[in-house]
């Protein structure tokens, strides 16, 4: 005997009746919106506006970083220190941050209105760099540095939140930048 009621027995209904024509109709424009949306994402709001930051992205082995972040902290040390952090000041132009387990290192000082060009890296796991109050967001890799240009137009200290989890002490890890007139 049948069980009319069993789902294995297949349900007599429209489901499988072609598309009907609004339905279609909705589909390519949706379709068409997705595709415009994707060709905006890579070429049009990089292009205009203040939306996106353009970044460039470079193969580094964690030594070499680690090497080019002393040296780039000897050279430009105020030979102040914040908890065991080196305090740097740096002219316009490349900057280094080397982020580890649960530091960012060093503390930067900036001029307000000027171009720096941060370099970013990790020294174990991947980390975030999250400048706040601005919201400024990125990713940092070990075996990458991430090349971001900022550009401070407010003085002020500011401060860096890693903002993807990296171990136990990732809630303490804390960054400084300041920026001054
Ligand atoms: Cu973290």
């Amino acid at each position: 005997m049948v069980n009319r009621t069993s789902t294995l027995v297949a349900p007599r209904g429209r489901w499988w009746t072609p598309l009907g024509r609004d339905e279609r109709m909705w589909f390519a424009v949706v379709s068409v919106w997705a595709v415009a949306m994707f060709v905006m994402m890579m070429f049009v709001w990089p292009a205009i506006g203040n939306e996106q930051t353009t970044i460039e992205s470079y193969r580094v082995s964690e030594q070499e970083f680690a090497a080019l972040t002393q040296a780039f902290i000897d050279q430009h040390a105020t030979g102040e220190n914040i908890g065991g952090i080196p305090v740097v000041a740096p002219p316009p132009g490349d900057v280094y941050l080397l982020s580890q387990r649960f530091q960012f290192r060093p503390i930067i000082t900036l001029q307000k209105g000027q171009t720096y060009r941060f370099l970013l890296s990790s020294l174990d796991v991947q980390h975030g760099f999250s400048l706040q109050p601005d919201n400024v967001n990125f990713q940092v890799l070990p075996g990458y540095v991430s090349a971001i240009e900022l550009t401070p137009e407010e003085a002020g200290e500011y401060t860096l939140v890693c903002n993807e989890y990296c171990g136990l002490g990732h809630h303490l890890m804390i960054g400084r930048i300041i920026v001054t007139e």
